[in-house]
């Protein structure tokens, strides 16, 4: 087959190309299949619904798809609307698959009409039948057979949503993507086309909610003059099935209501959220609630006023209660008077809490107990308050996974967050199972994602990283898809088909997420990044004032070696976990490698499972991570004839400078580490040609997210 590349490519349009089809024959297939396209209902989602598909088959088949009507079906019509707008002989068709599908849920099947064969799309409402259109796109995309459809397919999670951490200023907390996109000061009358764009890329994968600012909030935003905005924004994400989630400052009454207090038993209080509540339903009816960051890292809470977390969630959800509303209550706390683990605190503070949250309340966990690390265990929280919902906080943005430089395949970190099994319930109680709420039968389910968007023209900063966007918005539809399975519909959507671009492009980003790991923090060494940008190494840092701030807090080398003992004998966090759990991280036998020094401190002489000391091992891991990116390169420089030349180098030179950075890793952290260990590298790592004081002298003042 002769390769063509497609004209230049910003990569705005990200996983949604609907490139033309080059293989004649697939695409001939596909036109037989569908003459022409009818939609059944006129709701504002079955028009998005059309347009999409009108969009997509245009440019994939090269030739504009006729329309008809309902009452006019002919052979070879696409139909698509939602189970009420259907007639009598295309329901009798599909049997009982509508009992097999949730609110959100499709049916995709070729059925006959007198004896002529179409395809109908469905679902309960039209949300519904707005996923099939994209899943049906999706086939097409990745050139699959459009013969005999039969496919139904449902969210296994409630609320799948991004949490924004952008500030009203359009600076983003941990954002590496330039500003904002939403444009705060032009809002309501101003209306971006990149929000309708970022609505439908979102609901290609299914997400159906955003949280629209910073965590560390803002309690404007609840002002009549910034709800307006929001409201704004709801009215272009509503027909995509977008529902907007607002962060709010536990001090706003005190902030934007003039009251003297924000305790949540104060009268005055919890009336003041009651009317801001009714206010906010009053213009966005269909408002998803609040996510709140509260007596974590400075922000206000209820403990400010001898209250507890149980108080100031339930207050909110009491007044969310009436309209369907839900509170997402972070657990990520840690306190500076605390002197215990950190990885402990979390647990500490809220699983004595269990049962007592009200039922419209979720609490929002980080998938490890620290924050964001290219690999840490599962959070120990997962699965131990059984009478409480628990989402998952995913971050899609690479705070500490080199920014939006490096490319790093997250849907592998999150699948193997996922199928982590925390044997709760005995073997098999795995996290998905409690995210998706089957462990314990939960009815409030939800996952989050710490969105990596911003106003670059490729959206995150580097057009390798939507495959991160992508991969978090299919996990949260279902977090049983592998990784693989994701990676392989998102090169085939964003960039080609070609088994020869495929098979290998699809290597490098499974082994990218391990490459990271090795030239960052491997063996389970965790948060050895530089101080407040969290960009590069700085292990040595140890003048922070809060003693868990510090690098050097979390490896604890010295002389006779290195890592945190989280067994019985040190900290004890492993008690957290279920007894299987905990024996397994305990044992250093049992323990995996990957996270030995998250659990244990061990000698520089420690023998490895292939014999080699841990330092001769550490190093060798760092150099591994290095050569990894190295082949990285090789692998996409191989790729070039299937790619844009404009994509193309822009993910070259992105890889050319984690390259140079994972040296820089590298060469750092082994000469701090050297200082303890006393022991020259081994054969096979590469000498650094810098000195240690250079690395510590160099500075990243303005550094993006910080
Ligand atoms: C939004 C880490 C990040 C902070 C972030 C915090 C959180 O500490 O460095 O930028 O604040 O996590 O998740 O609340």
């Amino acid at each position: 087959m002769v390769c063509i590349k497609s004209f230049a490519n910003d990569g705005y349009k990200l996983w949604l190309q609907y490139n033309h089809i080059q293989d004649k024959q697939i695409r001939t297939s596909y036109q037989s299949n569908i003459k022409r396209i009818i939609p059944f209902g006129n709701s504002e989602t079955i028009k998005v619904a059309l347009k999409e598909l009108e969009l997509g088959l245009n440019g994939m088949l090269g030739s504009k798809v006729l329309s008809g009507t309902k009452n006019n079906i002919e052979s070879n019509s696409l139909m698509f609307g939602s189970e009420s707008s259907l007639n009598e002989i295309v329901k009798n068709q599909l049997g009982n698959a509508f009992n097999e599908i949730n609110d959100e849920g499709f049916v995709i099947k070729t059925i006959s009409i007198k004896g002529k064969n179409q395809i109908i799309i469905t679902g309960k409402n039209d949300v519904g039948v707005l996923y099939g259109v994209f899943k049906f796109l999706r086939l097409l995309q990745t050139h699959q057979s459009i013969e005999n459809l039969n496919i139904i397919d449902a969210p296994k999670i409630k609320v799948r949503v991004l949490n924004h951490w952008d500030n009203l200023d359009r600076t983003v907390e941990r954002g590496y993507a330039g500003f904002s996109i939403w444009d705060w000061h032009r809002l309501p009358d101003y209306i971006d086309s990149r929000y309708r764009d970022y609505a439908r890329a979102n609901a290609s994968i299914g997400i159906n909610g955003t949280v629209l600012n910073n965590v560390n909030a803002n309690a404007l935003i609840l002002t009549p003059q910034y709800l307006e905005k929001v409201e704004a924004l709801a009215n272009v994400f509503r027909p995509y099935g977008i529902k907007v989630y607002l962060t709010t400052r536990f001090s706003a009454p005190i902030e934007i209501g003039g009251l003297e207090t924000a305790d949540p038993y104060d009268a005055e209080v919890i009336a003041w959220w009651k009317n801001k509540v009714k206010e906010i339903y009053s213009k966005i009816p269909d408002f998803g609630g609040f996510l709140v960051k509260a007596n974590s890292e400075g922000q206000p809470g209820p403990q400010n006023y001898g209250r507890n977390h149980v108080d100031g969630a339930n207050m909110l959800a009491d007044a969310l209660t009436p309209f369907g509303g839900v509170v997402m209550w972070r657990a990520f706390v840690y306190s500076e008077h605390d002197i215990t683990d950190r990885a402990k605190q979390a647990y500490s503070e809220f699983v004595p809490y269990d049962g007592q949250f009200k039922d419209n309340v979720i609490i929002q966990v980080k998938n490890g107990a620290i924050d964001f690390q290219p690999r840490e265990p599962f959070h120990p929280m997962f699965g131990t308050m059984p009478k409480t919902p628990l989402m998952m906080e995913f971050q899609i943005t690479q705070e500490y996974l080199g920014q939006s430089t490096h490319t790093v395949f997250l849907p592998k970190l999150y699948e193997e967050v996922l199928q982590s099994d925390t044997y709760k319930k005995g073997k098999g109680s795995t996290v998905a199972k409690i995210i998706d709420g089957s462990l314990d039968n939960k009815v409030l389910t939800g996952i989050a994602g710490v969105s990596n968007i911003g106003n670059d023209i490729n959206w995150t900063g580097n057009p390798m990283l939507q495959a991160n966007w992508y991969g978090f918005g299919r996990l949260a539809w279902n977090p049983y898809l592998s990784s693989e399975e994701i990676a392989d519909e998102w090169l085939r959507s964003t960039f080609s088909n070609d088994e020869k671009f495929v098979k290998p492009v699809k290597d490098m980003l499974l082994s990218s997420r391990e490459a990271v790991v090795n030239y960052m923090t491997p063996l389970g060494l965790h948060h050895i990044m530089d101080t407040g940008h969290h960009y590069g190494p700085g292990p040595w840092v140890s003048d922070l004032s809060r003693p868990e701030w510090n690098p050097v807090y979390y490896h604890k080398a010295d002389s006779l070696g290195v890592g945190f003992d989280r067994t019985p004998s040190g900290s004890n966090a492993t008690a957290q976990y279920a007894p299987q759990v905990a024996s397994k991280f305990n044992n250093l036998e049992t323990c995996p490698e990957e996270d030995l020094l998250w659990f244990h401190h061990v000698s520089w002489d420690f023998k490895l499972k292939n014999g080699k000391t841990l330092w001769d091992g550490m190093a060798l891991k760092y150099q591994e991570g290095v050569d990894q990116v190295a082949s990285m390169i090789s692998i996409w420089e191989e790729a070039k004839p299937y790619v844009d030349e404009e994509r193309f180098s822009d993910v070259y030179m992105l890889l050319n400078i984690q390259h140079k950075e994972a040296k820089w890793w590298r060469d750092a952290c082994l000469l701090y580490f050297q200082e303890f260990s006393q022991k020259s590298l081994p054969v096979g790592v590469e000498k650094s040609t810098q000195t240690l004081d250079y690395f510590k002298s160099l500075k990243f003042t303005f550094a993006p997210g910080n």
